[in-house]
Order: structure tokens, then sequence, then C-alpha cells
């Protein structure tokens, strides 16, 4: 038998410096975005234009000099920054002979490898069309002879015409079980809200540490690992607070500059997750030099997504790998989920931004009802307890909706 060594491809990245955003930081992103996604980058040009060309969106000169470094050093694989329109990927495709892609497939790409659930399949499958429906052009327009069963198409039809009759279709059933599964989970959230149970949603920039501290909380066992988009489903796992009450936890999927919008729309329902949350951490990476601009990619995606009303409380994780405390802004939350440390401040605020639905009262209990003790210690907190000639005394901190069901127990509100 013999064994086809695979070799990673040889990738170039390219970036546009328009004088808006950090370039130099978005492409080494885009270095971690290739090599998660299995290539080995060569190089990395940056050209600086006031705004792209637009045929193909690096200049003419430039485009020049990227073909001529290309076939000098085996590169087969060109990567650029910003998403490409059709015309602009085609057109440098063919003038440089090197295939190319753009952040977006690139992002698609991982995603797609990372998709272990049906639903993350789902998802990633329909952005995936969407985004290729309006590339198919070129190779197909041209008729095809090749007909079979399976591949047969109507007179004069172009593969390219049935191809994307193919993709519309897909794109439709994709779009129809999707709908279901948002049923589904909007019931699920209905479920929830029925019972009380207040939602935190732990949202921010991949990598950030947000299913560590989903772990470190709630030993939840979600994947953890050192890179980029790890997590896709969210998870949901209940957590009780300092103050006895008990929420639900959920992780979601990170997020990154320029997410494609192909993406977002199709994990609107994994996002809802976030937007429907009682509380939300925005977890972050303090010692990723771009830490603050990462919060910002997070706070615009809730605005987005409408979130404007609920809380949110910035949460700066990786503090075990700061030796400067003065990095940490002033009053914030800073957290190793690693270590531990900080989590129990963490708590103490989220206990705090969550609105409040829990009263402190004075109960008595009956000897006969002693069975409603422990029920009260799982869902509160019990500050005081005496045996008297009654029943048993308690000084506790409960659900409100405890409260009116054992209303006939209770001798005065404390607060
Ligand atoms: N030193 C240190 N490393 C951490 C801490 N929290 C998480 N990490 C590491 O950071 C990496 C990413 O952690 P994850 O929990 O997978 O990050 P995530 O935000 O869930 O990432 P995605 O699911 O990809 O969005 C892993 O290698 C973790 O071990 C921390 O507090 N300190
Ligand atoms: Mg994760």
């Amino acid at each position: 038998m013999i064994e086809l060594e695979q070799h990673p491809e040889r990738a170039l990245l390219v970036g546009l410096d328009t004088g808006e955003e950090n370039t130099e930081a978005l492409l080494e992103e885009l270095e971690e975005l290739t090599v998660t996604a299995g290539a080995q980058v060569i190089a990395k040009v940056i050209q600086k234009l006031p705004c792209p060309e637009k045929a193909t969106f690096i200049g003419s000169g430039k485009l020049t000099e990227i073909t001529e470094f290309c076939e000098a050093n085996d590169i087969d694989l060109l990567i650029f920054d910003t998403e490409l329109s059709p015309t602009q990927q085609r057109n440098i495709e063919e003038a440089s002979g090197v295939r190319t892609i753009d952040r977006t497939l690139l992002i698609l790409d991982i995603f797609a490898g990372r998709a272990s659930s049906g639903e993350g399949r789902i998802q990633v499958e329909l952005a995936r069309y969407r985004y290729l429906l309006p590339r198919l052009t070129g190779q197909g327009q041209k008729l095809s002879r090749q007909g079979g069963i399976g591949m047969r198409r109507g007179a004069g039809e172009s593969k390219l015409e049935t191809d994307k009759r193919h993709i519309r279709r897909r794109i439709h059933a994709l779009g129809e079980q999707l709908k279901e599964i948002e049923v589904r989970r909007e019931s699920q959230r209905k479920r929830r809200r029925k019972n009380g149970i207040p939602t935190v949603a732990i949202v921010g920039y991949t990598n950030a540490g947000k299913s560590t501290l989903m772990n470190h909380l709630t030993e939840a066992g979600v994947l953890v690992e050192d890179m980029l988009f790890a997590t896709l489903d969210p998870t949901a796992r209940g957590l009780k607070l300092p103050d006895g009450r008990n929420v639900m936890l959920v992780d979601t999927v990170g997020l990154i500059r320029k997410l494609p919008h192909h993406l977002v729309e199709a994990f609107h329902s994994t996002l809802e997750e976030a937007a429907e949350a009682d509380v939300i951490l925005n977890v972050c990476d303090l010692s990723n030099p771009e830490a603050e601009e990462h919060l910002r990619v997070t706070n615009d995606l809730l605005t987005q997504l409408g979130c404007g009303e609920i809380p949110v409380l910035p949460v700066f994780n990786k503090v075990d790998l700061i030796d400067d405390p003065m990095m940490l802004p002033k009053r914030s939350i800073g957290i190793s989920a690693l270590t531990g440390q900080g989590i129990d401040r963490l708590l103490e605020e989220i206990a705090h931004a969550l609105p409040p639905t829990r009263v402190r009262v004075e109960m008595l209990l009956p000897f006969h009802k002693g069975e409603i003790a422990p029920l009260l210690r799982k869902n509160g907190v019990i500050h005081a307890e005496e045996y008297v000639a009654e029943g048993l005394k308690l000084d506790c901190t409960i659900d409100k909706m405890d409260a009116e069901k054992y209303q006939e127990f209770i001798i005065r509100n404390l607060c």
C-alpha cells in the first residue's frame, strides 16, 4: 500500500490597510485562523490603500508582486483578510493562478470542521451555501454533455444552473430544519422562564476562556482547547449562587472580528440564548493585547441582537497570566477560570445584577411540616434556625415563589 503524505497548504496572507483598523493585529488573527484550518503561513503582505480596488481588491502592481512571490515560493493558497466580491475573487485567481479565498470562507471552513451536533451542522451548512451561491460562476457556464442518473438536466440547461437550483433547494430545506430547532429552543426557554429560573449567558471573543469558566462553575465538562471556535453549541447547566438562588448558566459560541454575517444569521437561535438572558457575562482574555477591542466586538454584536436592556458584566479572565495588576481596569471583575481566583466576587456580582426575586422572612414550621425545611435549604439560604415549643423557627432568604407557597408559615417579613 502506498501512503500519500499530505503536506499542509502553503498560504500567503493579504491585508489592506485603509487606515481604519489595526491591520497588523487582524493579520495576526488571520494567521491563527489559517493555522487552525490546517494550512501553513509562509508570508503576510499588507498594502496601504485608501479604499479597495473594485476589480482586484489590491492594486495591479501589488498583484503582480504577489504572483511572482507565489511562483518563487510554491504558494498554493492566497487568503485575503476581507470578504472579496465574487468578481474580485475570480479576477485575483485568474491573474495569480493561485486558489484564492477570504477570511469569511476560512472561518466557515473552521466552523464546518468543528460542527459535531446536528444543529451545528445545519447552521454551518446553511451559512456556507448562502456564501457560495453568488460565487458559483465560471466553469459551469459551459454546457455540460455529461448527464446520467441523478445528473439529468433539462435540454440546454447548464451544470451551473442545476448546481444553483440544488443549492437553493438545500438552503430552503436547511432553513426549515433550523426553524424547527428554533421552536424547540424557544419552548425550552419558556419552560425555564415559567420555572422562574433566571439565565446567565457567557459570551465573548473566541478563546477567551468561556468554556473553562462554565466548567469551573458547573462541572459541565464542555470541551476546552487552546484553539479558535472550540465551542459551537450552547450548553446550559444549573448553578447555585452564594445567596442560594439557582440560575441557568449558558456557554455560547465564540465571537470574532468580521464574523461572517451569514454565520450570525445561521447562529441566530444560538446567539438568542444570550439575547434573552437575565445577565450577560462578556468574558475577555486580559492577557491578549486586544482585550478592549474584543470586549467592544462582543458589545457591538449584543447591541445588534437587541440586548440593550440586559445588564452586561465585563469579565477579565486569565488574570493569572498578568504580572502588572494595573492592567486590570479599575473596579472591573478580574478572574482566572483556571485557578479560581476572583470567582467568589464574580458570583456576588452576578447575584447583584439579577433582578430581585427573593425575600428574607421568619418562618415557623410545625413539627409535622418538617419536610419543608430541606426544600427551603436547597433553594434558599437559612441564616438561623431554632427549635421552639411549636416547631422549627427559621430566619431564611427564599424565592418569592416559595414564600407565596408557604405563606401560612411566615411569621414576619424581614426585608
Ligand atoms: N492561563 C489561563 N488560561 C486559561 C484561563 N481560562 C482559559 N484558559 C485557556 O484558554 C484556552 C481557551 O479556553 P476555552 O475555555 O476553550 O475558551 P472559549 O472562550 O470557550 O473558546 P471558544 O469556545 O473557542 O470560543 C484554553 O487553553 C484554556 O485552558 C485562565 O484563567 N488562565
Ligand atoms: Mg468554548
